[in-house]
């Protein structure tokens, strides 16, 4: 019987998400799809029961109980128990989908022991995105479960002493759990804005110098700059984690931007008042100029993101209160400032040392859930923001045997696959069957959902408009949570998947076409454009994004309305986005 309940719930919920214009289109391409799906999650049902197990039964029980509705409404103190995991999301910066050995066993030669552990013991997803093929927009799809694109940030990514991306009133994985009672902390690089106290006639005091000083050297700053650093760095700095569901914060806002320092819930850890020496902007370290803390020693960020991390996890498991960890890790993204411990290990290039130092990290929070006692209770995601950044010397790395991207074509971003499928693993005792595989689709912004879905809360109308829950995929069941999906180039160009489909929003000169279409399941590489031979799909394709677009949400629910205009076929030739997107260097 409850099984019933349970297979009747996920059945109900599968056919609402096949409504709507993404409906025909199913029916149309399922035969392909399932040829797609590589998924091995397939379970018997005595096995789906025996891994279900306590949550499964609650979520019935309280289902019936009617305690569902009083939980959605935030209203019902809770303590932990099975259904109320804690929520760690490891988000690592600019890893390849081949940068992970348990991705890329024949052509990736940089050792990840402990993704590879979590490989073994959680769920990897192989079809798995962002949002887009770069930092920031990545960031917000997963934080809010909504398309990046809905937002202002129609192409590109927050610059320096930006606005904050985030609308104070947009609810986030944060939030949404911070109302059922959890603790929730973001430690390590935010890249969605503040509202910096910088007044307008202060503005030009924290432009970066375009000179970067000469080897030890670094540009002096005026006592006009350090008088507006002080006033401003001695002030809250509105606008950031703790305005957007976290508790608190710790971090730097991007690790190769100003400001040179930690930031601590709103205020900086000391007050900037120098710039960096010269030799710090060479070898894939800092890339803009401004004001740092003297001496400031990148090559400490990571190790000290671990560091907090791992005190966190060990004190938070101690609180009655379940806790939810954002860990966006400011590595292997540069600067590439590996560690001695780390310097030359992989015998390939220091972006190969310091994807080993970002695994060895990620083991140390492993290890400190484990520690804690509370890994049997928690929900760990692993995942990348974009795909790995061809300038730290992909060249070379593929000279030596080692594909970043492994199969798929591009880079960070890029529209192509290799800018934005990520690796995707997702570790939860008792619930995800240890080593298996699902190659259904899933996004970033599916975790708001997801999140939801476990806590049996119903999320408003204008929150995670984009965001569909992956459940059921947790638990074994091997059909789409989803029928559709966005990842943009970094320059704003869209790619829609259908099933297997794959519409990038560029044009193909040589093919005359001014989109493109392509079929991953038997063309991974996106090497054959079918638009030409194949415009009904086409079309139909377009209307699809059109109504996306149109709808301001991907899933069943009351219209929304987009933050501004939305234009997806963004007019510049790939090469050129790319090459403008390189010249920014996020
Ligand atoms: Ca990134």
């Amino acid at each position: 019987m409850k099984w019933g309940k349970v297979e009747g719930y996920f059945r109900g919920q599968f056919e609402r998400e096949l409504q709507g214009v993404g409906k025909r289109m199913a029916k149309e391409t399922s035969k392909a799809e399932n040829q797609t799906v590589r998924g091995v999650g397939i379970m018997k049902r005595r096995d789906f029961l025996r891994m279900a197990g306590l949550y499964a039964c609650a979520f019935v029980l309280r289902r019936d109980t009617g305690i569902a509705a009083e939980t959605e409404k935030g209203s019902r103190p809770f303590d932990k128990a099975h259904d109320r995991p804690n929520i760690v999301v490891i988000l690592a910066d600019d890893l390849g989908y081949g940068d992970a050995q348990c991705y890329n066993p024949k052509r990736g030669k940089i050792p990840t022991p402990n993704i590879d552990r979590l490989a073994v013991q959680g769920m990897r997803f192989t079809d798995a995105h962002s949002s887009s093929g770069i930092c920031s927009p990545s960031r917000y799809a997963l934080l809010t479960g909504r398309y990046h694109w809905r937002s202002r940030l129609q192409s590109g990514i927050v610059g320096v002493w930006e606005k904050p991306l985030i609308a104070p009133d947009r609810l986030t994985i944060a939030g949404l759990v911070k109302q059922q009672g959890y603790r929730t902390a973001a430690i390590g690089k935010w890249h969605l804005g503040w509202d910096w106290p910088i007044a307008e006639d202060q503005r030009s005091l924290f432009k970066h110098e375009r000179n970067k000083g000469q080897d030890d050297e670094a540009p002096v700053a005026t006592e006009k700059q350090q008088s507006a650093w002080r006033d401003v760095f001695s002030k809250p700095i509105p606008g950031g984690p703790t305005s957007r569901g976290f508790d608190t914060y710790f971090g730097t806002d991007v690790p190769n931007w100003p400001p040179y320092c930690f930031i601590e819930n709103d205020r900086t850890i000391g007050i900037p008042s120098t710039f960096l020496p010269g030799k710090l902007f060479k070898n894939n370290l800092a890339s803009q100029q401004g004001p740092a803390l003297p001496d400031w020693p990148l090559e400490r960020i990571l190790p000290t993101l671990g560091d907090k991390a791992c005190a966190f996890i060990a004190e938070a498991a101690k609180k009655p209160e379940p806790f939810l960890l954002y860990m966006p890790l400011t590595a292997p993204h540069t600067p590439l400032a590996v560690t001695d411990e780390w310097k030359g290990k992989s015998g390939l290039i220091p972006y190969a040392d310091f994807v080993m130092q970002t695994d060895a990290v990620i083991g140390r929070v492993i290890e400190a859930l484990e520690k804690s006692g509370a890994a049997g209770n928690t929900m760990l995601v692993f995942t990348s923001d974009n795909g790995c950044a061809s300038y730290i010397g992909v060249k070379e790395l593929e000279s030596k045997g080692h594909f970043p991207s492994g199969p798929l074509r591009g880079y960070k971003f890029d529209v192509w696959e290799g800018g934005h499928r990520e690796p995707f693993i997702v570790r939860w005792p008792g619930v995800v069957k240890p080593g298996s595989i699902c190659g259904q689709l899933v996004h970033q912004a599916d975790i708001m959902a997801t999140i939801a879905d476990i806590l049996a809360v119903k999320l408003p109308d204008n929150a995670g408009e984009d965001s569909f829950s992956f459940v059921p995929l947790l638990k074994g069941v091997d059909k789409p949570t989803r029928q559709h999906a966005v990842s943009c180039a970094g320059g704003g160009a869209a790619g829609l998947r259908s099933g297997p489909w794959k519409l990038v929003f560029l044009p193909d000169p040589k093919a005359g076409t001014d989109v493109q279409l392509y079929n991953l399941d038997v063309d991974l590489g996106e090497t054959k454009n079918l638009a030409a031979e194949q415009p009904e799909r086409v079309a139909e394709m377009k209307m699809l994004m059109e109504k996306l677009i149109a709808d301001g949400r991907s899933t069943p629910g009351k219209q929304q309305k987009n933050d501004v205009p939305v234009i997806i076929c963004k007019k510049q030739k790939p090469e050129a986005a790319k090459g403008r997107a390189v010249r920014r260097k996020d």
